[in-house]
């Protein structure tokens, strides 16, 4: 909004030619993020509290999970607040890529509402069931997926680091892959939130490296440069990337050991379906894997222990996800946060590192 009232400006004040750069929106569309989140955030605990929505704590978990019941869950709320807001204020909102990643984030964040929901205030352990909820999640993201794939511009070939000469053309199947990464992201950011602050930190630094990626695809000399897919329009999504950044520094203070509130599926959901439609945007959907390796860790312990024991009636990790594991190995909780983060830093420059290498 701000970019479309005040940059006509400039024509008579030419301090206003500052709104057109994408870098000078992304900070201030992070710094907005945070003041937001700062402003509404000890507000919105307090009414999360009044309103009794805490979180129940299962008890087959580890112990030092117990202490936890009660603290008021659904604070995604906020983490969608201070990325909307700040996008709509900062970024070109003639941008369709910008429209469909906030379309994403916000339904997917809807269906996450309705599920923590239905668990907290209306004491429906179960919220949505898991049918219900992928139902809604597939449907989202392929309103996503068919919208840029009938957009002319938007290429279906897939780009791979490390072989920049390989690109294969997905064609009409770039809309099932596509909704594959929104939706698998999504869960996987889910399932790692379970520790004070496992799941925000990792998402901060992969918003920051989406924001770089963002940038560089939607520049063209330099996207030429580096030999990678050049997505005109694309480095509009740094500016939502920035709002990402300084949402999750915001909801980070507060869910940061130990944690005055939790994200819930409102936020877990939102975010990981925000990241994956960034990747498939930026056509950097394969990178995500390494972005994201700490979700992608989380769900495939998951779906490793689940199969062994299905299998072989064994386990593989004393318990899925595998910051469990480490809990129940004895490791304090902000060990495993921190760890976890530093990992993220350590996958979040191997990532950028493919910028150069071909
Ligand atoms: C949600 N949610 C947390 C909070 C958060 C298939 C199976 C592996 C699924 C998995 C599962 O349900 N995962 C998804 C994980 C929960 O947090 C709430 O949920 C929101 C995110 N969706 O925002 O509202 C608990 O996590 C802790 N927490 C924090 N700090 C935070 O900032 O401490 C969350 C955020 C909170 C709080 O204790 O209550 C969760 O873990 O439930 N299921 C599991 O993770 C379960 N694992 C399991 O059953 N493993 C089995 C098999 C099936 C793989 C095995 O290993 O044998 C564990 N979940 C819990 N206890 N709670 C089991 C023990």
């Amino acid at each position: 909004m701000l970019y479309h009232l005040l940059y006509p400006l400039h024509t008579q004040y030419s301090v206003f030619y500052v709104f057109r750069f994408i870098p000078f929106r992304t900070i201030y569309a992070a710094i907005t993020a945070l003041v937001i989140s700062f402003i509404i955030g000890p507000w919105l605990i307090g009414k999360l509290q009044d309103l009794q929505i805490g979180q129940s704590i299962r008890k087959v978990g580890p112990e030092s999970h117990f202490k936890k019941e009660g603290t008021p869950t659904m604070g995604g709320t906020l983490i969608l607040l201070a990325i909307v807001l700040p996008t709509l204020l900062w970024a070109d909102l003639t941008n369709i890529y910008v429209w469909v990643t906030l379309m994403v984030t916000v339904g997917f964040g809807a269906v996450g509402f309705v599920d923590d929901y239905r668990k907290v205030k209306l004491k429906n352990s179960d919220g949505l069931s898991a049918r219900q909820k992928m139902f809604w999640l597939i449907l989202i993201s392929l309103a996503g997926g068919l919208i840029l794939y009938y957009y002319p511009p938007f290429r279906t070939t897939l780009a791979f680091p490390f072989f920049k000469g390989l690109r294969p053309d997905l064609g009409i199947f770039y809309i099932p892959f596509a909704v594959l990464v929104i939706v698998g992201a999504s869960n996987a950011v889910n399932l790692t939130d379970g520790l004070d602050g496992l799941a925000i930190g990792p998402m901060i630094i992969a918003a920051g490296t989406y924001l770089i990626f963002a940038y560089v695809a939607g520049n063209a000399k330099l996207s030429d440069y580096l030999q990678i897919s050049s997505v005109q329009g694309a480095g509009e999504l740094s500016v939502l990337c920035g709002a990402m950044v300084g949402a999750g520094l915001g909801f980070l203070w507060f869910n940061s050991y130990p944690a005055q509130v939790f994200m819930g599926d409102v936020g877990s959901l939102s975010l990981g379906g925000a990241l994956g439609t960034i990747a498939v945007i930026t056509k950097q959907e394969i990178v995500l894997v390494i972005v994201g390796g700490i979700f992608v860790l989380e769900a495939l312990s998951v779906i490793f222990q689940v199969t062994s024991f299905r299998l072989y009636g064994k386990r593989i990790f004393r318990m899925a996800p595998i910051h469990h594991h480490f809990e129940l190995k004895g490791w304090p909780e902000p060990k495993i946060i921190v760890r976890f983060w530093i990992i993220s830093i350590i996958l979040a420059l191997v990532a950028l590192s493919t910028l150069k290498l071909r």
